[in-house]
Parts: structure tokens; C-alpha cells; sequence
């Protein structure tokens, strides 16, 4: 669909634009309600950048509530988190100024090493980490090109990246809204970068803040235009404002139906996508749920209270944990079949 269609399917009737997303999410994923067993690793909240929108990061070692886990911590952690059966460890932080590339690249050393002793044959456990902002900035501090920063972070155990970072792409937003990081342009190559690499990766949007309808059309068709070309895209992850504890709160944030509508957009637009996922850690449970019946198909992981990027900024769970038992349950209720997939979408049950 062009631009000038979506924007006007946008404000169609809730019931048109459920079920056209729903032929969508049909076509594509059935009746298939996409999960995983994961926790996260957040290495540290001390960032350089001060994106408006944020209320996780902070300025340094002495600011209230900073952390900052040295190499020789990762492993406790691991072990803290971990649960027999689990399938990936997501990793995503900050941009610590004072960390070098041995850092981050040594946090996966530490990972991969962890997981080797505990993955089994059936269940091989997948590391997905460092987003696009986080690979621009150890490239740019570390005079190193994406190329070679991919590629040792992949020797040395990367095999997926998360979709973090992408916020909206149009200039004017992001100057506002995050004007010291990484474009949306060089969001994009970083992302064709690891697709020619081999590594796939997922993608997002930050919507409901000051971006208009327009601006999030114009995101999706970036990242479809990129998919078109490259098809290294797994998963596109609407993420939703939310507005406590950040520079942005005035704003609140928008409604239920809303989300719902930009769900159902997201899948119509994206359908060279494979999956559209509602991460719970931000949306709710229930939402997320909902989600499911508007365009989204996979509920992201289990997360075993390993995040808090998003109950800093105000999210329902404090504490994000879900058991198997829970969604199969949730799903289930509202008609759904809950499979467990590997980070690449292979069905493991
Ligand atoms: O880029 C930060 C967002 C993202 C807020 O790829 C906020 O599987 C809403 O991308 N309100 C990072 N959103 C997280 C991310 C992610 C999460 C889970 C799974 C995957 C995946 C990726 O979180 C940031 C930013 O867009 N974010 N603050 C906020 N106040």
C-alpha cells in the first residue's frame, strides 16, 4: 500500500482495520502464537547519550540507581538467571563512556562460555545483543569499521541483534528527541551490514510521544524498503511511549486503541516481516494479548525479572515474569496455539 493508503486506513474503523490486520497475521502465522524461554543481561545504565524519552539511564557511578557490572559479574548473573531449557540471552545496556570495545566484546565471551556449558543439543541457547546505537558508538570510540565490529563479535559468539534504537527515523523527530545518537540512516546501514553478514536482527519504533501518524508510516517503510532488499528482518516490535521518569512525561501517553490501530497498520505494511511482536515487558500482559487479535503474533520470552528499561519508565510489570504455564494459558483462553520457538523462529515445542 502507498503512504496516502495507510494513513487513511489508519483512521478506518476499528472493526475494518482488526480484520484486515488479522487476514494479515492469518496469511502468515495462522493461528500460531509465537514465544521463547530468555532473560536479558542490561550490563549497565550509565550512558553517554540522553535520549528524552528514556528513564533508565544515567549520568555516572554516582548518580542514585546507576549500575555497572564488571566483566567478572557476568557470569554470577548468568547463573542467577538462567533456567534449564532457556534458548536466549538478550543483551542490551547503555553506551557507558568509559567502556572499551574489549568490554562489550568481552561480555560476550563471558556469555558465550557460560552457555556452551549449559545449552544442550536440542536447546542450544542463542545470544542476541547489542543494538545498532550501541555498535555505532564502539565502531566510532574505537576507530573500528561496522564490518570488522561485527565480525568479531560474531566469532566470538553474537548471532542475532536486537531491534533497539531505531526510535523513528525522520530528522526533525529525532533531533529532538534523541539528537546525539546514532541517525536513522546509519541505523539502517548498520542493519544491512550485519543482513549481509549472515546475522539477523529485528527492528522497532518508539511511537506515541511527539511523531506524527506520518512519521511512523514513513518508519515502516524504511524498514520495509531495507527487508525488500535484504529479508534479514525476523521481527518488528512496535514499542509504545511510556511516560514516567523521563524528560518527555508531560506528553502521557496514548490510548489502548491507538496502540492497537498502529499494531494493525505495522502488520499491513510490514507483510514482507515474518513476525510482529508485543513485548510484554512494556505493553502489559493484557495488551499484549490484545495485540495478538490486531496484527502481532509473538509475545517475545519468559524474561525471568531480567529488565528494567521499561518499569522505569512506568510499564504494569515491575517484575516481568512469565511462566510457560501462564501463556499457554493466556493464549489459550483467547484462542490462540502457543508454540516455543528458538531466536530464528524454529518451532522447538
Ligand atoms: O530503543 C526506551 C525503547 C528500546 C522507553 O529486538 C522505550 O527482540 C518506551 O529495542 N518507553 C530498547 N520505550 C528495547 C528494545 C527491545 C526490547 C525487547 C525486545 C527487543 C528485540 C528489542 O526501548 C529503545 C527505545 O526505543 N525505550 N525508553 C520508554 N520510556
Amino acid at each position: 500500500m502507498t503512504r496516502k493508503e495507510l494513513l487513511e486506513l489508519y483512521d478506518a474503523p476499528l472493526p475494518v482495520l482488526q480484520e484486515a490486520a488479522t487476514a494479515v497475521r492469518r496469511r502468515i502465522n495462522g493461528d500460531l502464537l509465537w514465544y521463547n524461554r530468555n532473560f536479558h543481561i542490561e550490563p549497565s545504565n550509565i550512558c553517554a547519550h540522553r535520549c528524552r524519552f528514556c528513564s533508565y539511564r544515567r549520568d555516572d557511578a554516582s548518580s542514585p540507581g546507576a549500575w555497572s557490572m564488571s566483566l567478572d559479574e557476568i557470569r554470577p548473573y548468568c547463573e542467577a538467571k538462567f533456567e534449564p531449557g532457556m534458548t536466549e540471552i538478550h543483551v542490551v545496556g547503555s553506551v557507558h563512556p568509559d567502556k572499551d570495545f574489549g568490554y562489550y566484546l568481552g561480555i560476550i565471551q563471558e556469555v558465550r562460555a557460560f552457555a556452551d556449558e549449559r545449552q544442550s543439543a536440542e536447546r542450544p541457547v542463542t545470544i542476541k545483543a547489542y543494538t545498532a546505537v550501541e555498535i555505532d558508538d564502539m565502531c566510532r570510540y574505537n576507530g573500528i569499521s561496522v564490518q570488522d565490529c561485527l565480525e568479531t563479535l560474531s566469532r566470538a559468539g553474537l548471532q542475532t541483534m536486537p531491534g533497539g534504537g531505531a526510535e523513528i527515523f525522520s530528522p526533525g523527530v529525532r533531533e529532538k528527541i534523541c539528537p546525539d545518537k546514532a541517525s536513522g540512516e546509519r541505523w539502517l546501514e548498520i542493519h544491512r551490514t550485519a543482513h549481509s553478514k549472515g546475522i539477523p536482527t529485528n527492528c522497532t519504533m518508539l511511537f506515541g510521544h511527539i511523531e506524527s501518524r506520518t512519521d511512523r508510516i514513513d518508519h515502516l517503510l524504511e524498514l520495509r524498503k531495507l527487508q525488500q532488499e535484504t529479508g534479514g528482518f525476523n521481527a518488528f516490535i512496535p514499542l509504545k511511549f511510556r511516560s514516567a521518569g523521563n524528560s518527555l512525561s508531560g506528553l502521557g501517553e496514548v490510548s489502548g486503541d491507538e496502540v492497537l490501530r498502529t499494531f494493525a497498520i505495522s502488520r499491513i505494511a510490514l507483510d514482507n516481516i515474518p513476525h510482529i511482536k508485543a513485548y510484554w515487558p512494556m505493553l502489559g500482559k493484557d495488551l499484549a494479548m490484545e495485540a495478538m487479535s490486531w496484527g502481532a503474533d509473538d509475545m517475545d520470552g519468559t524474561i525471568n525479572d531480567s529488565t528494567r528499561i521499561y518499569s522505569l519508565a512506568g510499564a504494569e510489570e515491575r517484575n516481568p515474569s512469565l511462566s510457560v504455564a501462564e501463556l499457554k494459558a493466556r493464549a489459550l483462553a483467547s484462542g490462540w496455539k502457543a508454540v516455543e520457538r528458538d531466536s530464528f523462529y524454529k518451532i522447538i515445542s
